[in-house]
């Protein structure tokens, strides 16, 4: 695919997501920089030129598939109306905006740029893509292997860890997400408001992201009310460790 077809895919993405609604797209993460047919390739570094494209990945799984833990109706309101909202919010922006990135990487390392809305939406479809794949009908797994050898390292055990990450995703005043990340090297926990996330130029956590939890209340409240403490306490039964696994490399 040559460039001009491929601004013109992008383009016909972006207006399909404004007029109809949620696109579901077989894309793994949203944008690149290659498009075409033949799958999508990490390319770092390519020139910011294409416009952005964020899509809604596909639940990968059912909507009552982490029950007991996470209920069908918030599962299903969570991804067909918060998550589709913030994608065609997003591709709303960029094509008001003219917002250009090279992947999802780039837009977020320079989000300041742009505006509330893209800044909003922009974190809240990728957050969410991310979100679904770090779950999985699990039945309590636990992490193993090198996850495990690295959360040792950076916390000492698994208890601890626990009780850290709990303890960021309580303090997160209102709406927001608790984050596992890489930071050179290091695992660190923290905690972002609104939609923002450790990719973000304008975050004060910052790194690769490798595991998350949303803690706004339209994640929990229908099942849990005001019982955050529950809600993060159950999560832990529905943790995808292999995909934290993958995240670390
Ligand atoms: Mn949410």
């Amino acid at each position: 695919m040559d460039r001009k077809q491929f601004l013109s895919r992008s383009l016909k993405v972006g207006i399909g997501a404004l007029v109809a609604g949620p696109v579901i797209l077989n894309a793994s993460s949203c944008n690149t920089a290659e498009g075409g047919d033949g799958g999508a390739s990490d390319k770092p570094d390519t020139p910011s030129g294409p416009p952005l494209v964020m899509a809604q990945d596909p639940l990968p799984y059912a909507y009552d598939a982490l029950e007991p833990h996470i209920d069908a109706r918030t599962m299903e309101i969570h991804y067909t109306k918060h998550h589709a909202a913030y994608v065609k919010n997003v591709m709303e922006a960029v094509a008001e905006e003219g917002i250009t990135a090279a992947d999802d990487a780039a837009y977020f390392a320079s989000i300041g740029k742009w505006s509330t809305k893209a800044r909003n939406n922009g974190g809240g479809a990728w957050n969410h893509n991310f979100f679904w794949k770090v779950m999985v009908a699990a039945k309590g797994a636990k992490p193993e292997g090198k996850v495990l050898d690295a959360i040792n390292a950076s916390f000492g055990s698994m208890e601890k860890f626990q009780a850290l990450f709990t303890e960021a995703s309580m303090k997160r005043f209102g709406s927001g997400w608790a984050w596992l990340v890489d930071k050179d090297g290091k695992l660190e926990i923290g905690s972002t408001p609104n939609q923002d996330n450790p990719l973000m130029d304008v975050s004060d956590f910052k790194g690769k992201p490798l595991l998350a939890l949303d803690v706004w209340e339209h994640a929990y409240y229908l099942k849990y009310q005001n019982k955050r403490n529950d809600y993060v306490g159950a999560w832990w039964n529905v943790v995808n460790w292999e995909e934290v696994a993958k995240r670390m490399g």
